[in-house]
């Protein structure tokens, strides 16, 4: 783990430009900031997708085809609290519909704490937590031939390159059987306006969360990275549909990182790419979708049109 963390930041930092894997920002300061962004005036997306599951339940159980009479499996990649996904819980749950539900994460603390409250809140609802690489559980549960819908909510896949992003659905369709279907959630394409403040917001949860990265690296590889003389700098082209972070050095600065026995030289402005979040509308879907077995068979926005949940189907 900590040898892997050595040699990404080491990698991130020796090229050129230079950059940071966002991955890194979830520690568990990270994951504490990201639960105050989703909570932040500006971070809509969070509030955009709970609307959807809040208000077309019927909707996405209709157009998921669900059947009454056949059990199937609820996969949730990147379960996390699980808040939108217990809306539909609780719908399925009251209309009897037999299902397990399956939330896979990275975290045994998120999955620990989301099965307690499963229980505590709908008793009724069969879940059994896997934790780990999402590929390597898919495997093992492609290997029961139970229906199954898989959730990937969030804008989690925007965090990916499209390239990335493209890769990742044709290999999540080669672990997935004929009638199986994909709901996926993703941030829309809108103007700047709207999305520059949600990577920007007022409390500075956004910028403390970029700034983490630096943070980890001065505590666990024993840098001296000065936090004064970094920033957090958003950016937004609405043609492109990409929101980036970067960290810009504010003045020429030479670091050493002790574990690496390196020092990084950054000149004045100079900019670390640290995570991408793309946005999506109907084409950049479908381009993603391209090489795997999927076609888009519909669609549930919510009332802003902010951010949409596709149906695909194989
Ligand atoms: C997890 N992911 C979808 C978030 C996003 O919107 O790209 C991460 C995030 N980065 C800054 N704010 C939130």
């Amino acid at each position: 783990m900590i040898e892997q963390f050595k040699k990404d930041i080491d990698n991130g930092l020796s090229s050129s430009p230079k950059t940071l894997p966002s991955m890194y920002f979830y520690d568990k300061i990270g994951d504490a900031l990201f639960v105050k962004i989703m909570h932040s005036e500006e971070y809509y997306l969070t509030r955009a997708e709970l609307d959807i599951f809040q208000n077309q339940t019927q909707q996405m159980i209709d157009q998921l085809q669900l059947d009454k009479s056949q059990h199937f499996e609820l996969i949730e990649l990147g379960a996390g609290d699980g808040l939108k996904t217990k809306e539909l819980l609780k719908v399925l749950s009251q209309e009897q519909f037999s299902f397990d539900y399956l939330p896979v994460d990275i975290s045994q603390n998120a999955l620990d704490q989301l099965e307690k409250s499963i229980n505590e809140e709908l008793p009724k609802v069969s879940i059994k937590t896997q934790q780990g690489d999402y590929f390597k559980v898919l495997e093992t549960l492609n290997q029961s031939k139970t229906p199954k819908v898989v959730l990937f909510l969030g804008s989690n896949l925007g965090n990916m390159s499209d390239e990335m992003a493209t890769k990742f659905i044709s290999k999540l369709s080669q672990n997935l059987s004929e009638n199986d279907k994909l709901y996926l959630g993703v941030d829309l394409i809108k103007p700047a306006k709207i999305v520059k403040p949600a990577y920007n917001d007022s409390e500075g949860y956004t910028r403390d969360f970029n700034m983490n990265l630096l943070r980890r690296i001065n505590n666990e590889l024993g840098a001296n990275f000065d936090l004064d003389q970094f920033s957090h700098q958003p950016e937004y082209d609405e043609t492109e549909g990409i929101a980036k972070s970067f960290i810009r050095s504010e003045q020429e600065q030479e670091v050493k990182i002790e574990a690496l026995d390196k020092s990084f030289h950054f000149e004045e402005g100079e900019k670390i790419a640290t995570e991408i979040s793309r946005k999506y509308n109907d084409e950049i879907v479908e381009k993603v979708i391209k090489n795997a077995d999927f076609k888009i068979s519909s669609k549930l926005t919510d009332r802003n049109n902010y951010f949409a949940n596709y149906i695909l189907n194989r």
